[in-house]
């Protein structure tokens, strides 16, 4: 299988220069850009708290495949089995309802580095770098949907203790790590009707987040970012955490704005926001999803939508001031292969990007040839991708498309099945 890979990939990069493009510099490029893995595909998103609460927030989880991590051991086991088919370096993406408190009752608002200490070691055992997102759901506190813009005082004082908490822990896992963490906030505030008061909530949202953010931290440690979204499951009628308020807040506050892309009218695209914000903004974070319908956190697929954003980010030259993440929970198949078929597709969407006549593209826009340009993109549709992916898999030593979904009913067969 090995002989047959390289004279492909001979073969299919002499296409690719053909057409001025150079698959071993797009080769590297895709090697050192990590994406951040979200831990909560592993378990349905459950956590670890001893205060049981189901899920949350509007969010939902489908499915019933067997074979659920229960514990941070085997979450970390499954997740190992993952990155072991995963080409490339990545980073893990933690939620704060993952903390590690030995049966402890520990409130979120007193989390502190120590409850993510073993996560930390085990990032720094595995090569990986860590992103950190404060939960604000599946808590009594966030029961009427309401946390960092609740009336009440003592509520949100509450939710801002957690969130403030949060910001130290990313920073000082980046420390110990020796790279940068992204603290993403997401918050699920809002009403299921029509409220008779959409201003306050958005005042004391703004007022929350400027507490929160109040203390400066290394920048080069952590960097904060915030989450819009349209509707949710109970906030149909009203977010307070709208597009435009996260879009608004992240301007005035340089803040790094997080795009889900579940997170939008169905009929828009966010790839078309990526250059119009990063006129005014520092950075952004991707929460790579697929909604089919509504936010329906599908595993990602290499489709129109996810190249579209890659094509973005890449053809913008905006790779440097872009974070990916994946952020999507499927319980209907084997949670790991999920893992494996998002964090690969997104992989196979940025390399496809990277593979664009892009300066073909330009020149022929440029000067004004849209025959060419449109037949051109036409073209960079056929060229050989797939074995320029196989090159990929096979350098950084991990099974082709054909052989690792083999590798997970294996470890189905060895672990997974004998969990209760
Ligand atoms: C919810 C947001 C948020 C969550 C995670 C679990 O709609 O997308 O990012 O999915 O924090
Ligand atoms: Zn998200």
């Amino acid at each position: 299988m090995k002989l047959i890979a390289q004279p492909a990939y001979e073969i299919s990069r002499e296409a690719y220069q053909q057409v001025g493009v150079d698959t071993e510099a797009a080769l590297r490029v895709v090697t050192s850009t990590p994406i951040s893995l979200h831990c909560w595909q592993g378990d349905d998103v459950r956590g670890f708290e001893d205060t049981s609460c189901s899920l949350t927030g509007g969010l939902a989880v489908t499915g019933n495949y067997p074979g659920v991590a229960r514990n941070a051991d085997e979450l970390r086991g499954d997740l190992e089995k993952a990155f072991s088919l995963i080409p490339g370096r990545h980073r893990l993406n933690l939620h704060a309802m993952y903390a590690e408190l030995s049966g402890r009752v520990v409130e979120r608002s007193d989390y502190t580095f120590e409850h993510f200490e073993f996560w930390v070691d085990w990032c720094a055992r595995n090569g990986l770098g860590f992103d950190f997102n404060p939960t604000f759901f599946s808590h009594r506190l966030a029961a009427d949907s309401f946390t960092l813009s609740h009336r009440d005082r003592h509520v949100r004082d509450y939710w801002i203790a957690h969130g403030i908490a949060c910001r130290k822990i990313a920073a000082e896992a980046a420390r110990r790590l020796n790279t940068h963490a992204v603290t993403n906030f997401w918050i699920p505030d809002g009403y299921k009707d029509h409220p008779a008061d959409r201003r306050s909530p958005r005042e004391r949202l703004s007022e929350s987040l400027d507490t929160i953010f109040a203390q400066p931290l290394d920048s080069e440690l952590n960097e904060d970012s915030v989450e819009s979204k349209l509707f949710g499951l109970g906030s149909e009628s009203y977010v307070v955490g709208s597009h435009e308020f996260y879009l608004g807040y992240a301007v005035s506050r340089r803040k790094t704005y997080c795009l889900d892309s579940g997170h939008f009218h169905p009929s828009e695209s966010i790839s078309d926001k990526v250059s119009a914000l990063l006129t005014f903004l520092p950075s952004l974070f991707f929460h790579v999803s697929r909604g089919v319908r509504w936010d329906s956190d599908h595993v990602v697929v290499l489709d129109d939508a996810t190249r579209a954003v890659m094509e973005e980010i890449v053809v913008g030259g905006y790779l440097n001031r872009v974070h990916l993440g994946l952020d999507f929970f499927d319980a209907s198949i084997n949670r790991i292969a999920a893992w494996v078929i998002g964090m690969r597709s997104a992989q196979k969407a940025l390399l496809q990007a990277l593979l664009l006549p892009s300066d073909r593209l330009r020149a022929a826009e440029e000067s004004g040839d849209f025959t060419e340009r449109l037949a051109m993109q036409e073209y960079a549709k056929t060229l050989p991708f797939g074995a320029v992916w196989e090159e990929h898999c096979r350098r950084q030593n991990v099974p082709s498309d054909r052989d690792w979904p083999g590798e997970v009913r294996a470890y189905e067969r060895r672990v997974l099945s004998r969990r209760a």
